[in-house]
């Protein structure tokens, strides 16, 4: 099929866009996905929000955002001259060198020609009779434009819509507001400026050393406060790239197939009462040592045993005690109200230490919220703080949220809202029945955010591309997900993540972050390896679980 197909009725000439394959975003799932279609010989357009390529790196520019995934891993492996070629500076990347990778990947690919970026898509409806989707955009200029596609792909990103906070007074505030999911692309300059971050999340923990060292005064309200582990980030040497790249396809396949998180990695294999006191806190004082947020690999029950994540648990705020001087602050800093790791462990570099600052203050709003916002200052617990900037550290509706933005219609009129008003549905988070042709990468249901995005990706886009050659090769026009495999998946996913601690926290796996969001553990945390092995096998099995239909009717009209 031709990118551009004219469809012309009684004299009057309408041009319609039709594509094999249209692509909602262009991160890092939008672009690989971009490649392999485009291999496959389909017309592919992706349609971009940014003015750029790079997704979250592209939206997350705060001080301090670099990934938390070490970024010889945290990189394509499609392409081995990619991977051998492409230097990362230091052990984990900051969000520039990240954003410059995309853009190199775009390049070098020559990606950009099929990226229509400032467009935004509204609405997706699928047309039963025809079997294909209409998808509407409105660009940088408001103006709208539909075109047509066999496919739908969902690369909108698990992390992507920025939440703004409900709080009083919020918008009647005279300084500046910065959100941390949404940062300017002009350096913002603190010097000088009283600061106050609302939210401790791993975007706060990541910037607040930095604005601290800018800002005459840095106030951080704090509702629920967060695990976090040093990074110990530091420069790449020749010698550590060089030991990646000589044994990168087993580093590879181990990440794929073997670890639960996608993380290549040294794995236990006892549980941490297993050890007596001195050994577990040795094992502890090394991870620690080493950095990271494989800590929570120091054992292989942190995640399932209460009292076994109770020591990891008190390890950390042991070694907040030391650090942070003041015991009260220290206090406030050490969670209490959830098993560590049940809302994302963090990664930093002295955010506990950035407590000892004089120009530093922590507000415990756990019980009072946010009172208000005045025009010059934040109100809590009854006390006014005089702040000249706001820095919104506040999160994300994860996962759906992006999704739900766009208005997607499938068979019979049924919104994609309206199906998961009681939390997401799908069957291997990558479709959803009754929405046939449309994919999601890293959708609820799949290991995602539980695991390094980009093994998840590269996963989900090589199936996808598969399972799309398989249809064009036996001629179905339609691919649907059968309602009893998705309740049966939705009922797996549930299982497992009931059988760990995960649940217990209010984080926003759980959607607790967003008032009235249904509370439903999102990710699948069977673990990658796991997960791509079910993926694998129903495939094998001629899709298992899906419904392809049209190979008849094509057959119907060859022969007629
Ligand atoms: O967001 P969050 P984030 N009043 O939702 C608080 C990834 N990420 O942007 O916990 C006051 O974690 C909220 O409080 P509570 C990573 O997966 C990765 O920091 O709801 N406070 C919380 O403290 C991460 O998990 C990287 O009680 C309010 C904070 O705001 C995910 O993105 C870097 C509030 C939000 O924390 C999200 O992280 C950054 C209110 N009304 C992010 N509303 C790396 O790769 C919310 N809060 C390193």
């Amino acid at each position: 099929m031709s990118a551009l197909q004219s469809i012309s009725g009684k004299g009057q000439a309408t041009a319609t866009e039709a594509y094999d394959a249209v692509v909602v975003g262009a991160g890092f799932a939008g672009m690989y996905l971009l490649h392999r279609l485009r291999g496959l010989g389909l017309s592919v357009r992706v349609y971009e929000q940014g003015d750029g390529v790079g997704g979250t790196w592209y939206w997350n520019r705060y001080p301090g955002a670099r990934c938390d995934v070490e970024s010889m891993q945290y990189s394509y492996s499609f392409s081995d001259e990619l991977q051998q070629q492409w230097d990362w500076s230091e052990r984990y990347a900051p969000q520039p060198e990240i954003l410059k990778y995309a853009n190199h990947v775009a390049d070098r690919f020559n990606l950009r020609p099929d990226i229509t970026f400032n467009a935004r898509v509204e609405q997706a409806a699928f047309d039963e009779e025809t079997n294909l989707w209409s998808v509407t955009t409105t660009g940088a200029d408001n103006a709208t434009k539909t075109v047509t596609a066999s496919y739908v792909i969902l690369a909108t990103g698990c992390l992507s819509n920025a939440r703004m906070p409900d709080i009083k007074g919020l918008k009647g505030f005279k300084g500046q507001v910065y959100h941390t999911g949404h940062w300017p692309h002009e350096p913002v300059d603190f010097t000088g400026q009283r600061v106050a971050v609302i939210g401790t999340g791993s975007s706060a923990i990541q910037s607040v050393p930095l604005i601290a060292a800018q800002a005459s005064h840095l106030t951080v309200f704090q509702r629920t406060a967060n695990f976090s582990i040093p990074a110990r980030n530091a420069p790449l040497t020749p010698e550590e790239r060089h030991a990646f790249r000589s044994n990168y396809p087993e580093i590879r396949r181990q990440a794929r197939e073997e670890m639960r998180n996608g993380i290549y990695q040294d794995l236990p294999d006892r549980g941490a009462l297993d050890d007596g006191d001195n050994e577990r806190r040795a094992r502890y004082e090394a991870r620690w040592a080493r950095g990271g947020l494989t800590f929570t690999a120091t054992y292989n029950n942190i995640a399932l045993d209460q009292a076994a994540n109770d020591t990891a648990a008190d390890f950390v705020r042991e070694k907040i005690a030391e650090i942070v001087g003041d015991p009260q602050t220290a206090k406030l800093l050490q969670p209490d109200n959830h098993p560590i790791g049940s809302k994302r462990i963090c990664v930093d570099t002295d955010y506990y230490a950035t407590f000892n600052r004089p120009n530093v203050t922590l507000v415990d709003i756990r019980t009072s919220g946010i009172d208000e916002i005045l025009p010059n200052a934040v109100r809590a617990g009854g006390r006014d703080y005089d702040v000249d900037a706001l820095v919104l550290a506040t999160g994300f509706d994860a996962m759906t949220g992006s999704v739900a933005k766009i208005d997607i219609r499938g068979r019979n009129g049924q919104t994609l809202n309206q199906k998961w008003a009681e939390g997401p549905r799908t069957y291997l988070g990558l479709m959803s029945a009754g929405f046939p042709n449309l994919f999601v990468i890293t959708g609820p249901g799949s290991p995602s955010v539980l695991s390094n995005m980009m093994v998840s990706i590269e996963q989900h886009v090589d199936w996808i591309t598969d399972c799309i050659a398989h249809m064009r090769g036996h001629g179905f026009t339609a691919m649907e997900a059968e309602r009893e495999a998705e309740d049966k998946w939705v009922a797996h996913v549930n299982e497992v993540a009931h059988g760990t601690l995960y649940p217990q926290a209010n984080s926003w796996y759980m959607g607790a972050n967003i008032p009235g969001k249904p509370r439903i553990f999102m990710p699948y945390i069977g673990g990658v390896g796991v997960y791509r092995q079910i993926c694998n096998d129903v495939a094998a099995k001629g899709y298992e679980g899906f419904r392809m239909t049209g190979a008849e009717q094509q057959h119907r009209a060859a022969a007629s």
